[in-house]
């Protein structure tokens, strides 16, 4: 009888001892396991800012809206807007990003005479929930004078060309009806002048079209 119990005694001892060391087991190699798992990296990014103009087609005079999108950015912080020339002027030159993640501003372009004159336009975010971040980007304008977006949509299209072609006709065709809108060389008169002046100006406003938009 004694015998008996103290054999099932031992035996109870030597489970406890396996449960023990499984569970220290098991300890360990869960230890190890969050040790292995990759290390995450909690450090913030600059946001990302992208600048747009509109319109895209500018002449001297025109107010352009500035909208830069803040990528990573939040809401209510200060964008600051500066430009490389002392030409033309912002309306604001610190503006609150949105709940949509973007900031606007308008710029009023200079007035060239008689070339485009480009300023680069630059959107400044200073530290504030996200490491500080800029971005820059060239508007172009364009003299008044090169103007021959005669159907004012902002773009250079088939209605100015007919536009144009129309006034070359009608003053050749009679009765003759002159229109200094046409008459591109000022010269008082429809000639070959005028239509290397159109085609010089509607190439300049596609150009500036494309530089504007990029
Ligand atoms: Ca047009
Ligand atoms: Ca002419």
């Amino acid at each position: 009888m004694i015998y008996e119990f103290h054999n099932s005694l031992c035996e109870e001892i030597i489970m406890d001892k396996r449960i023990l060391a499984t569970a220290i087991l098991a300890i360990l190699f869960a230890s190890m396991a969050v040790c292995a798992l990759p290390k995450t990296a909690y450090s913030l990014s600059a946001p990302t800012l992208t600048i747009s103009f509109s319109p895209q087609l500018v002449y001297g005079g025109t107010v352009v809206t500035c909208t830069v999108q803040v990528s990573g950015g939040s809401q209510g912080e200060t964008i600051t807007w500066s430009k490389n020339d002392s030409s033309g002027s912002f309306s604001q030159t610190s503006t609150t990003i949105s709940a949509s993640g973007s900031s606007t501003t308008t710029f009023t372009s200079p007035t060239p005479i008689t070339d485009p004159v480009a300023i680069n336009i630059t959107a400044i975010y200073t530290a504030q929930s996200a490491p500080a971040n800029s971005t820059t980007k060239t508007l172009l304008t364009l003299p008044a004078s090169a103007n021959v977006d005669y159907n004012s949509d902002k773009k250079m299209g088939f209605d100015d060309i007919v536009a144009f072609v129309n006034g070359y006709i009608n003053f050749f065709q009679g009765p003759s009806v002159y229109n200094a809108t046409y008459d591109l060389n000022g010269n008082g008169r429809m000639d070959f002048g005028d239509v290397s002046n159109f085609i010089t100006d509607y190439l300049l406003g596609a150009s500036a079209i494309v530089i504007n938009g990029n």
